[in-house]
């Protein structure tokens, strides 16, 4: 279960096969993905970090672990292959008796991870294989390195949003000084596909697809999290892009892409 790497031209990414994660990608020797000191690696767990897979469902659900069981699964390579200007990996999932006893359904899940010189493509499809329409959520999770006390996505300002933390329905803050976004986080933003990562001159575009929302977390100073390791929340945002509003629905033989391209200064 060794870590997958892929190299491109100055870029560089770490994915474990556990949870189909990404877990390390570095451009020109920058890390962009977070990774909690105290992520647990012994596969077994969720891995705190990097960009966790959430399906077939996000979140909490009464069936079975939060954010559904794809990130304690070992996927298995489909393709590989490298160009000149890009490297490509895709792993795979499908039922098994493991996954049948917790969603009763038919699938098949491809991880596609595309590295190019300056930008890294995530895109999740799932196909129906069944006889029967399939029903799911999910999310890219990604947990992206910044400096949380400097943050600020210009992006949210007066945006409707559903405040897991409250479980109402509210805006973000507009103007000049608004805290954007306010930290502890954790925000569902319909149909939100683009914001930028700013800290100066450096700029991490974010561009989601075949999604209903993106998820904006972080868990604030106070977070409790076992796998966070000390004053780790600091330096990362969770830029999510999913389908978690409504649940996607394939009939037999359809598929659906969920994305999030990363490119860094665009
Ligand atoms: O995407 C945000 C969220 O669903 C939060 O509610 C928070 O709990 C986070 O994911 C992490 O979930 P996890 O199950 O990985 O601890």
């Amino acid at each position: 279960m060794s870590p997958l790497i892929l190299h491109c031209a100055d870029s560089q990414l770490t994915v474990s096969p556990f949870g189909a994660q990404a877990l390390s990608w570095q451009v020109a020797g920058q890390e962009r993905l977070w990774l909690s000191l105290d992520a647990d690696l012994d596969g077994h767990h969720p891995i705190r970090g990097g960009v966790p897979l959430c399906f077939p469902w996000f979140g909490k659900a009464a069936q079975g672990p939060s954010h559904g069981f794809a990130r304690t699964r070992l996927w298995q390579v489909a393709e590989q292959s490298q160009t000149d200007d890009h490297a490509h990996l895709v792993l795979s999932l499908e039922q098994d008796a493991d996954t049948e006893a917790l969603w009763p359904h038919p699938f098949r899940a491809e991880m596609a991870f595309t590295l190019k010189a300056n930008a890294l493509q995530l895109a999740l499809t799932v196909t129906n294989p069944g006889s029967a329409p399939l029903s799911y959520t999910a999310a890219l999770h990604s947990y992206l390195c910044t400096d949380v006390a400097q943050l600020r996505i210009t992006e949210l300002a007066g945006l409707p949003y559903h405040d897991k933390l409250s479980n109402a329905d509210c805006l973000f803050e507009d103007g000049p000084d608004a805290a954007l976004p306010p930290i502890p986080v954790d925000a569902i933003v319909p149909g939100l596909s683009n914001c930028r990562l700013a800290q100066g001159n450096d700029i991490l575009k974010i561009d989601n697809q075949g999604h209903d929302a993106a998820v904006i977390w972080n868990p604030g100073p106070d977070h409790g999290i076992g796998d966070v390791h000390f004053g780790g929340e600091q330096a990362f945002i969770c830029i999510e892009s999913a389908h978690a509003l409504t649940p996607i629905t394939l009939a037999p033989c359809q598929r659906h892409t969920l994305s999030q391209t990363l490119t860094v200064n665009a």
